[in-house]
């Protein structure tokens, strides 16, 4: 039986457009979008859709896969229940989940929907933050895929902590050879040639190649509401062996949290953290 120090670890290391009828100059937010009321929006790739009357997120209180939704919606604004659930009562909330996991989505009075990518594209329609235009969408894939493949990368030296079986070790493995075995993942991670440099450079030179300090267009995209999550979590220190400065080495991608984190939606919701 796990205790629950160790169920909040596990789950904590697993672990993202308004606009009015008429846009005008004047009610465009930074965002490049305008604000707006929510009964219908216009993004700036035109389309045109009224949010559900009802949405409820519900998620660990933890950043990890649901964050990118959370950001959309926040940045969209689309009011939305935050449903934050403890890890006290995820034991007997599990079972009765489609499939064991959170998050859930749940629109109106649907049964819930899971899938952390399948919701942000929801989002991003509902809100005009995944581009209509073939091409931009096409282009923003590419990023969610590329933070993705980085998420997966990272995700051995997170899992070894808190499920050992799954890398064919014992499930009792004790404590020591767990943080053995991470430091010498993370060590790889971070060597010269690593993934984490080898991401952050991509990322680098989409934001250098786009040049609008987001990384599709020139505002923002659930391209951007995935990409702050992943690198919020390099510098929070959580992944020990992974400099917190490791971002700063990167002027685009140090310019595009800038730029995230003081949209108005985001730095509200983060507030002070
Ligand atoms: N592919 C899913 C992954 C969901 C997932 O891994 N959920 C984890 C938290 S990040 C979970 O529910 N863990 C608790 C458990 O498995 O008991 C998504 O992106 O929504």
């Amino acid at each position: 039986m796990l205790s629950l120090g160790w169920r909040v670890a596990t789950v904590t290391l697993m672990a993202v457009a308004a606009q009015a009828f008429v846009p005008s100059v004047a009610a465009m937010n930074p965002t490049g979008m305008s604000a707006a009321s929510p009964a219908m929006r216009a993004s700036p790739q035109g389309s045109n859709i009224a949010p559900p009357s009802k949405l409820k997120l519900t998620y660990f209180d933890i950043e990890g896969v649901a964050e990118k939704v959370r950001l959309a919606l926040k940045v969209g604004d689309i009011p939305f229940e935050d449903e934050r659930v403890d890890f006290a009562s995820w034991q007997s909330l599990k079972p009765k989940t489609p499939y064991g996991q959170l998050p859930l989505l749940t629109v109106e009075e649907n049964a819930p929907v899971t899938q952390s990518a399948g919701m942000l594209r929801y989002v991003g329609h509902l809100t005009g933050l995944y581009p209509e235009d073939c091409m931009k969408a096409l282009k923003v894939d590419e990023v969610c895929g590329l933070q993705e493949d980085f998420a997966k990368a990272l995700a051995p030296s997170i899992y070894i902590d808190m499920r050992p079986h799954l890398y064919g070790y014992d499930e009792n493995l004790p404590t020591e050879q767990r943080k053995e075995i991470q430091n010498k993942l993370r060590s790889s991670l971070m060597k010269e040639g690593g993934d984490v440099r080898r991401f952050l450079g991509y990322f680098e030179d989409i934001l250098k190649d786009n040049g609008s300090g987001f990384f599709v267009g020139d505002s923002v995209t659930i391209a951007d509401c995935a990409m702050l999550p992943q690198l919020r979590q390099l510098k929070s220190g959580r992944l020990a062996g992974i400099p917190v400065t490791i971002v700063d080495e990167y002027p685009h991608l140090t310019n595009f949290c800038n730029k995230m984190m003081s949209l108005p939606a985001i730095s509200q919701h983060y507030g002070s953290k």
